[in-house]
């Protein structure tokens, strides 16, 4: 009998496997305490930002990240850091692209991705571009075509600031533990970036939608990307970090609720830039369900932060356990950064992981 032809959906990696080849978890080994330099979060859900010179509240001296990245256990500690609070800031901070890509790559080498598991090259990144494969030019230019021709109707053209939240790059097969983001030609105001906690975003579900949300599966797809890339008649990149991030079709298959293996917090993973619909539900089911769960981080402003950058400002996330959104309210003038993006290991949840709110509520307590 001839074989039944089955669809070619992509089925998620058993937690075992993808555990398997995850190496050793090194950031809380030998790090250093960045608690004895300037700092304060920014939101209780999120973000801690290092303060630039002691104030009159908070006289601990500066920490800057030249000294971080002359340090591997201070980048231990940040790592640890930037993953319990989703996104650190430094301002004043003199990086070039390729310190970036160093910072990156380390931070995740540290904390225990896939020996083959390197850096990001974006599947629209030309061969050749100007800061090498490993570095994505952020650009408002591209929404502009490169010729700002303004009209009066072009604010109505934007999309709504709540279309933005994404996670990095969520339709690779591996996707992204730690990127960071200078921009480096800024708009004299605008052109914030927001992020959000994943982990508070599944913290604020009831225990019932909590639980039916772990045992589903999402399917995450780089369309945008896919029509950028016909739109301008180019494939996309092959190799992309990883080897098994290759082909074309730029879809794949993550858990709906992660565990990040830094903090072992389970937190949301579905994103409105590129989660298409969950595998295990109707489509309508589907989408009213993942229409929900958007909404809830865009709508929560309290899982939030929002960055104003300025010169030299520096940011650094965990694309596991947060989403970010920029802020198209710049017209007439360029504003343009660079951005590594670290690839981690193949997404999975682990039934035995905790909530951050109950580990944290369990930490005060002991
Ligand atoms: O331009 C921004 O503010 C953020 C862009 C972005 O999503 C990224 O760098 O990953
Ligand atoms: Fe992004």
């Amino acid at each position: 009998m001839a074989p039944v032809a089955v669809a070619t959906t992509p089925t998620a990696t058993p937690v075992d496997v993808i555990k398997a080849g995850v190496g050793a978890l090194n950031l809380g080994v030998e790090a250093a305490d960045l608690s004895v330099y300037g700092q304060f979060n920014n939101t209780p859900a999120t973000g801690t930002e290092f303060r630039v010179a002691p104030t009159k509240g908070d006289t601990r001296p500066a920490l800057t990240i030249k000294e971080v990245l002359a340090d591997d256990a201070k980048l231990k500690a940040l790592g640890r850091l930037v993953s319990e609070r989703g996104v650190v800031f430094f301002r004043e901070a003199e990086i070039t692209p390729d310190e970036q890509k160093v910072l990156v790559d380390k931070l995740g080498k540290f904390g225990g991705k896939p020996a083959d598991s390197t850096l990001h090259i974006h599947p629209l990144t030309l061969p050749g571009s100007q800061h090498g494969d490993e570095i994505s030019v952020i650009s408002n230019q591209f929404v502009f075509d490169g010729k700002f021709k303004l009209d009066e109707k072009t604010p109505l053209k934007r999309v709504r600031g709540a279309q933005q939240w994404h996670s990095d790059i969520t339709f690779e097969n591996v996707p992204s533990d730690y990127a960071s983001l200078v921009i480096r030609t800024l708009p004299q105001v605008g052109g914030d970036t927001l992020w959000a906690s994943a982990y508070e975003a599944y913290d604020r579900l009831s225990a019932p939608t909590q639980k039916y949300l772990e045992g589903l599966t999402a399917v995450h797809k780089g369309q945008v990307f896919l029509d950028l890339a016909s739109k301008l008649k180019v494939e996309v990149r092959e190799h992309r970090g990883s080897p098994q991030n290759i082909g074309q079709d730029l879809e794949t298959i993550h858990p709906v609720v992660r565990t990040n293996p830094v903090t072992g917090w389970k937190g949301l993973f579905v994103n409105r830039g590129f989660t298409k619909r969950i595998v295990e539900l109707s489509p309508s089911e589907s989408d009213a369900i993942l229409e929900f769960l958007f909404d809830h981080v865009a709508a929560n402003h309290d899982i939030q932060v929002r960055f104003r950058w300025e010169e030299n400002s520096l940011a650094i996330w965990d694309n596991r356990s947060s989403f970010h959104a920029a802020t198209q309210d710049v017209d007439g003038v360029t504003r343009e950064g660079t951005r590594s993006v670290s690839i981690g290991e193949r997404p999975y949840f682990d039934p035995a992981s905790k909530s951050r709110r109950a580990d944290l509520g369990a930490r005060a307590l002991a």
